[in-house]
């Protein structure tokens, strides 16, 4: 990093500029909890409608630029042409996540069940899954099961990881070799006695099995309290296994709120990490080997609070978090560090995360032609109040739609 402010201040917005943060389509329907799902006017009825509110969220914020799907939610004839609508639109599909989880027959699991059947019917759906990708163009295939047991005997532990290595194998197997498999992990929900991939090690074993295109997500609020989420990232970089995150915020579970809204200083952790372990800005590694092309995602739900600012808002945190890991002085913490400084190198650390960044981000984005503060330009756009009107009629997409 440059010395001066005014080059350093130059460096990180050249950074930030590389910046592209992938929206979940599903934020942008109705959700809830198991106790009421709030419907919202202007939700919307289609995967197209999904992805035209997406686009304001790129279009606002400028790093945005690709949409996730979720199969069946966002369920389609045609591919392709959904891929064209997002390209009209001015975004791109990205990554394909799996359900194997909303199914009568995935009462005891899907890819791990007992019966054959139902591990059959479940690997089908990924194999489609794939297809899919094969017709948006989509880089990963993500997968989370909902896979575990609720009570001490229920099925046999061991057998289950069994069954999930058939069927992680079977799916990797029909990638194309430009395509890849993303593994979440999760602490517990919907199991609360053993969940079949409960933990970042279980993951990262399956995809040292698997080989070079199976990859561990890190959703951030897939952990149990107190975790230290940015060791476990760097150790996924360190070992080339980081594939993407699910970012969101956690105050006591699986809460899925606005990312940097519960813990703006663990973000920065994390995307120090990042900064450090060369997976942003990305670059080729040290041995000259392909970037670590980690997909930078949300996977959040806006329960209570309006869709397309939530993912704004959101959108915002995650820049500030790398605007301000991106401000870290490597070559000063390098020499604390080395010099066994343990208070200067905390301190380097703490001046980046206690800068505020928001003037070089109204800069940044005055600079790139885009409004300096995006919620004030989105809400004077008045979308929100055309789409509520405009949106009359039809099923308003949620869960399980
Ligand atoms: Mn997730």
């Amino acid at each position: 990093m440059p010395d001066t402010t005014s080059e350093r201040a130059a460096a990180v917005k050249a950074a930030l500029r590389t910046q592209s943060i992938e929206l979940p389509s599903w934020a942008f329907g109705n959700s809830g909890t198991r106790f009421k799902v709030f419907a919202q006017p202007g939700v919307p009825r289609t995967p197209e409608e999904k992805i035209e509110d997406a686009a304001q969220v790129h279009r606002y914020t400028g790093i945005a630029p690709s949409v996730a799907l979720h199969i069946p939610w966002d369920e389609v004839d045609d591919y392709a042409a959904l891929a064209a609508h997002a390209a009209s639109a001015g975004v791109r599909i990205g990554t394909i996540n799996a359900n194997v989880f909303q199914d009568d027959d995935y009462r005891l699991g899907s890819v791990t069940n007992p019966d054959p059947r139902v591990r059959r019917k479940a690997v089908d759906h990924l194999l489609e899954c794939v297809d899919v990708m094969d017709a948006t163009g989509s880089r990963d295939l993500k997968l989370w099961f909902a896979d575990g047991t609720n009570y001490p005997g229920q099925d046999d532990i061991a057998a289950r990881q069994d069954r999930l290595a058939d069927a992680l194998d079977e799916v990797y197997a029909r990638l194309a070799p430009h395509q890849r498999m993303v593994l979440e992990y999760k602490l517990f929900e919907p199991a609360f006695y053993t969940t079949d991939v409960p933990d970042w090690g279980t993951a990262y074993a399956h995809c040292l099995r698997l080989g070079e295109r199976a990859k561990v997500v890190v959703d951030t609020g897939h952990h149990a309290p107190g975790t230290n989420i940015e060791f476990i990232v760097a150790f996924l970089l360190r070992a080339g296994k980081l594939g993407a995150f699910d970012f969101n915020s956690r105050f006591y579970a699986d809460d899925d709120l606005m990312a940097g809204a519960a813990d703006p200083f663990q973000l920065f952790r994390i995307m120090h990490e990042v900064v450090r372990g060369g997976a942003f800005p990305e670059g080729p590694g040290p041995d000259g080997s392909p970037g670590a092309g980690v997909c930078f995602m949300l996977d959040q739900c806006h329960n209570i609070e309006p869709k397309i600012p939530g993912q704004i808002r959101s959108v915002l945190n995650v820049q500030e978090a790398t605007a301000k890991a991106l401000l870290v002085d490597a070559a000063a913490l390098a020499k604390a560090q080395a010099a066994g400084d343990v208070l200067g190198a905390n301190s380097v650390l703490m001046d980046a995360y206690n800068t505020d960044v928001r003037p070089l981000l109204a800069e940044l984005r005055a600079e790139d032609g885009l409004d300096p503060d995006p919620m004030a330009a989105y809400a004077r756009s008045g979308y929100g109040e055309r789409i509520a009107a405009e949106r009359v009629g039809g099923a308003q997409a949620g869960w399980g739609a």
